[in-house]
């Protein structure tokens, strides 16, 4: 008798995430660069006044669009999901302006991080710089507020098929042989929820393929995850996230009247042992 074969559950990743207040520390970005560990969340480690000016900045931006790749959200910048590398390079080119608009005169404080991630990678003979091809190059970061409307403002889903799937003509597809990292600043969060849950699995292509999402990584199913414990990062305005993402996360669903959930992000990884790029 020929039996149907049941999906293997997913494998469990132990994550390691280190939550303090302070100050981030170049030695644990290089850290989650390297994969060593899952996940820092920097509490409070961009002043109040700063996070409420990127707000203000993002709600008046004149490039300030709804997404339109079934991904559910507002955002100002570029975005390489889903796109070849010839279009993703000319949306950063596009809208670079309203990206610089969001910080205006003040110290960006993502520019501020990569300054001094630069120099510390490089007395380790590192490179690091944004992606790019004959068509530009990477913007510094994206804004965006999510807007799904279920049990998720970000369905569950990994960062990695998107790189995997970036084309030949790109340089990102190399560094998903290492820890595809997200970096990601909160300048503004909801009184409830908007939390940053991440499971303790880390897809295989092959699981990717059993679940049909190997180009988009998203969104992976309750019933797939169901048996797969998870960690929350309860976010406030002002901090600072980075994680593997390669482990399946996403944002839980937000509550509370009034202050939206607005992240600024981009992603880092070993290209190779002397480059480090950075893209959005
Ligand atoms: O909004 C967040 O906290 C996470 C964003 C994210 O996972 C992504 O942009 O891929
Ligand atoms: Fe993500």
């Amino acid at each position: 008798m020929v039996t149907a074969q049941a999906s293997p559950a997913p494998a469990i990743s132990p994550v390691a995430i280190i939550e303090r207040t302070g100050s981030i520390s170049t030695r644990e970005i290089i850290s989650i660069l390297k994969g060593e560990i899952t996940g820092l969340h920097i509490k409070r480690a961009f002043s109040p006044e700063l996070a409420g000016e990127i707000t203000t900045n993002f709600n008046r931006n004149s490039g300030l669009r709804a997404r339109k790749d079934g991904v559910p959200g507002q955002f100002v910048g570029a975005s390489h999901y889903r796109r070849n590398s010839a279009a993703y390079f000319s949306e950063c080119q596009s809208s670079r302006s309203f990206v610089e608009a969001l910080f205006a005169d003040l110290v960006d404080p993502v520019r501020a991080l990569f300054d001094v991630l630069k120099r510390e990678l490089s007395k380790q003979g590192v490179e690091l710089r944004p992606a790019r091809t004959e068509h530009g190059e990477a913007n510094i970061c994206r804004a965006i507020c999510w807007s799904g409307t279920g049990m998720y403002s970000l369905e569950p889903h990994d960062d990695v098929a998107q790189v995997l799937c970036a084309g030949e003509d790109s340089e990102l597809p190399a560094v998903a042989n290492n820890t595809v990292v997200a970096l990601n600043f909160y300048p503004s969060m909801p009184e409830e929820g908007g939390g940053l849950r991440i499971w303790s699995h880390k897809p295989t292509e092959v699981d990717r393929k059993s679940q049909g999402l190997e180009i988009a990584g998203y969104p992976y199913s309750t019933a797939y995850l169901e048996p797969v414990p998870y960690h929350d990062l309860e976010l406030k305005a002002g901090d600072i996230a980075l994680i593997d993402g390669g482990f399946v996360h996403g944002v839980t669903r937000q509550s509370g009247n009034g202050k939206p959930r607005l992240l600024l992000n981009c992603f880092l990884g070993f290209a190779r042992a002397d480059l480090v790029l950075w893209w959005t």
